[in-house]
């Protein structure tokens, strides 16, 4: 079976200090939390970025520094911007870290409820005009699929060639809004997919590791860190986003499953190898 792909979304831009005290807002946090996952065995950070007070930002400098602190510390990992940012960005404000030519980035697939009023909007052309953009700029999406319309919608505009093959989803699963986080919800999701396509699962909150153990065992990848889940068991607040990648570190090892290493990682995801 391929090696494990782990990634570490490190930040997000919903979750807060109140939530877990350890969540990153400085550029030395961001570093911090980056370098925990990286040296726990992730080789992907999908990052978001914060001013220093917690507010989200989609600002191209905030992310130019950041990426550049977390490469002197983890040299050859992949960085994934966010162009989802927070929910009611402007499509340009979300795409400024496109513009940094980052191997990857996400592109959000569809429009969902996010919580009490808030609605995450991707319409079709948002997502044509960002799946554009990233394919001029040689960038890889990784299509963050919260329900199987999104999937849908993926399938059709990849055909309309504005996302390039081939294709890497990101089932994000247990959103309030979206697809729930059962093993029904997960094997249908993994089984709506090309065969060529790779995926990593994202479970949110108490189907972060249950999920995670599913795409182990599945060949499929796994994505853990604050922007998701702050806890490392029921109960009990993980002290670094290193702790989440440790636990499915432990659990792959369990099953038999290796660790995919940042230049692997390229080579699953059809990226170019770093010089
Ligand atoms: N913060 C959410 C509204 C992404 O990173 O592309 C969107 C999000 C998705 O987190
Ligand atoms: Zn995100």
């Amino acid at each position: 079976m391929e090696k494990l792909i782990i990634t570490a979304a490190i930040c997000g831009a919903e979750v807060l200090k109140e939530h877990n005290p350890a969540v990153p807002y400085t550029v030395e946090e961001c570093v911090r939390e980056a370098k925990s996952a990286y040296n726990a065995g992730a080789s992907i950070i999908h990052l978001h970025v914060r001013y220093d007070d917690g507010t989200p930002t989609q600002d191209k400098e905030r992310f130019r520094v950041i990426m550049e602190a977390i490469r002197k510390e983890c040299p050859d990992i992949i960085i994934q911007p966010s162009t989802g940012g927070a929910v009611g960005m402007s499509n340009d404000e979300r795409l400024q870290p496109t513009e940094l030519m980052p191997e990857m980035a996400t592109l959000d697939c569809g429009t969902l409820n996010f919580g009490g009023d808030d609605i995450f909007e991707n319409t079709e052309n948002t997502i044509k005009y960002f799946g554009q953009r990233m394919i001029e700029r040689g960038i890889k999406p990784e299509l963050e699929v919260f329900d199987k319309s999104m999937i849908e919608m993926a399938l059709r505009l990849q055909k309309k060639g504005f996302i390039s093959l081939p294709m890497h989803f990101d089932f994000v699963m247990g959103v309030n809004g979206g697809i729930g986080g059962e093993l029904r919800d997960f094997v249908f999701m993994r089984g709506s997919i090309p065969q060529d396509a790779t995926y990593t699962v994202a479970g949110i909150g108490r189907y972060e590791f249950p999920l995670a153990m599913a795409a182990i065992i599945d060949g499929g990848h796994v994505r853990v860190g604050f922007e998701d889940n702050v806890y490392l068991s029921k109960g009990v607040l993980a002290k670094s986003n290193g702790e989440l990648v440790e636990k499915v570190v432990r659990m792959a090892r369990e099953m038999g499953r290796q660790i995919a290493s940042p230049a692997e990682a390229r080579e699953i995801l059809s990226l170019k190898p770093l010089n």
